[in-house]
């Protein structure tokens, strides 16, 4: 009787010390964003409540914000973890409104207690996207203002834009002096890898940014069941705690090349998009908490996965689209991997470069399986249509009223159109579909400016100049 109390007591000992919440924040860095300068969510009073338990918030504001934490002990590249997962990261993502971070893993190589070692990337689902930006640099200007005004950013790929003010959150978005004391306040520059953001626009009343596969913290929901037990990445379900969880052993270094860590000391997670989202603001991440994962090998599960890069939801007729696809065991990338690629649809075909074509409309899904294993398989949908006719750019029976306008304006002339609205530097603000005559449009969270109307109905486009004063 003796023997198995002290049995038990051990067991609960060695599953507590290993199952730890964070226990010091080392650096919070935010990009500018609108939760950015308040003390709930961007102040680095909000970057202490993700200590301790799952239930903190903070916010690291658009493409770059970081923050560094650390356990009390070392996070172990554990085999014997569920699924091989040896950290979970907690954010407050709901369905279809991921806003994905980049994690970085450190080991205390000389032992000092200082993150200033080497950082290894996790590289998830999109690490091999083609369009995903290794060395991307971000410049905030600081616009110098008292209230929420646009925050204008540059970056090393000869882009710029804004992080926009919105009426929700009056406060500077830029980091503030008082709140950030490290921060220049003229401008300061952010390094990182950058994925693309999956951001849908198409309906104004439900925006979406669809979540990536694996591998990005404030990405998943999270789940009901015991947060000691983290979400298997591999399987599109939910399992347990869900939350984004992370394997140590998908650490790469700057080449690419993946590196076999023991353990690491320090974790950094750094927003990975450069997005907006119309009226809800810049895309940016926030984390609750994370817990490190202790070793149970009575928890298994798929391991296999194979992800497709994201394809437009609606793509035309007769025009080329290159397909990507990627096999992983593990959340390792298998190079070697015999993958059969199938459409659906009559007139859809993949040549042997992997470019889609299309010729007849309809919906299309594309699946991606491994030859040898055909039952671990990933698909997409996707909607073709019509290609539209960028001849007709003039048409004067489509009339914009009032124009120029403020707040709401309605057009005359056009019948289940499909309307995108950009402004001066091109940058889409606003899309709907299927508008139908004379609808008020409601534009109050559109700046005073010049923008351009684009109604494509059937298979004509038109352009016509908006104005908001
Ligand atoms: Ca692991
Ligand atoms: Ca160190
Ligand atoms: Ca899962
Ligand atoms: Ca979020």
């Amino acid at each position: 009787m003796k023997t198995i109390l002290i049995l038990f007591f051990l067991i609960i000992f060695a599953y507590t010390v290993n199952a730890q919440y964070i226990t010091e924040v080392i650096d919070y860095t935010p990009a500018p964003g609108q939760f950015i300068n308040t003390d709930a969510y961007g102040s680095s009073d909000a970057a202490q409540t993700i200590i301790g338990s799952r239930n903190g918030l903070v916010s690291l504001g658009a493409f770059g914000g970081y923050i560094i934490f650390k356990f009390e002990n070392p996070v172990e590249n554990n085999p014997d973890n569920p699924y091989g997962i040896d950290f979970t990261v907690f954010g407050n993502t709901s369905s279809e409104n991921a806003e994905p971070a980049t994690v970085f893993v450190m080991k205390d190589e000389n032992n000092n207690g200082i993150p200033d070692d080497t950082w290894y990337e996790l590289a998830g689902s999109d690490y091999y996207f083609s369009n995903t930006a290794h060395t991307y640099e971000i410049t905030y200007t600081n616009p110098q203002q008292s209230t929420a005004s646009d925050v204008p950013w540059s970056d090393n790929s000869g882009e710029n834009g804004f992080v926009y003010a919105n009426d929700y959150h009056t406060q500077p978005y830029y980091p503030m002096s008082d709140y950030f004391p490290a921060i220049n306040q003229d401008n300061y520059t952010l390094y990182g890898t950058k994925i693309k953001a999956a951001v849908d626009l198409s309906d104004a009343t439900n925006i979406r940014s669809y979540q990536r596969v694996f591998g990005y913290a404030d990405n998943h929901i999270r789940g009901n069941a015991n947060s000691f037990l983290p979400d298997n990445p591999y399987t599109k379900e939910i399992e347990n705690a869900g939350g984004d969880a992370f394997d140590i052993s998908w650490a790469v270094d700057i080449d690419g090349n993946y590196v076999n860590l023991d353990e690491i000391d320090f974790i950094k997670v750094q927003c990975a998009v450069n997005a907006n989202m119309a009226w809800l603001g810049e895309v940016s991440t926030e984390i609750s908490g994370a817990l490190d994962i202790a070793p149970n090998t009575s928890v298994n599960g798929q391991e296999d996965l194979i992800v497709i890069k994201d394809l437009p939801r609606t793509i035309y007729i007769n025009q080329e689209y290159p397909i990507e696809v990627f096999a992983f065991n593990k959340g390792r990338l298998l190079s070697n991997q015999n993958i059969a690629v199938s459409v659906d649809l009559p007139g859809a075909f993949i040549d042997e470069n992997n470019i889609l074509t299309c010729s007849e409309t309809g919906t299309l899904t594309i699946t991606a399986s491994f030859s040898e294993n055909p039952e671990i398989s990933s698909s997409m949908t996707v909607t073709v249509t019509e290609a539209v006719n960028l001849e007709n750019t003039n048409n004067n029976n489509i009339l914009i009223y009032p124009n120029p306008t403020h707040l709401k304006f309605q057009i005359s002339g056009t019948n289940n159109a499909n309307i995108r609205i950009s402004d001066i530097s091109g940058k889409e603000v606003m899309t709907l579909h299927n508008y139908s005559n004379n609808t008020v449009i409601d534009i109050s969270s559109l700046k005073p400016g010049i923008y351009f109307l684009e109604i494509i109905e059937s298979k004509t486009r038109i352009i016509k100049k908006l104005i908001i004063n």
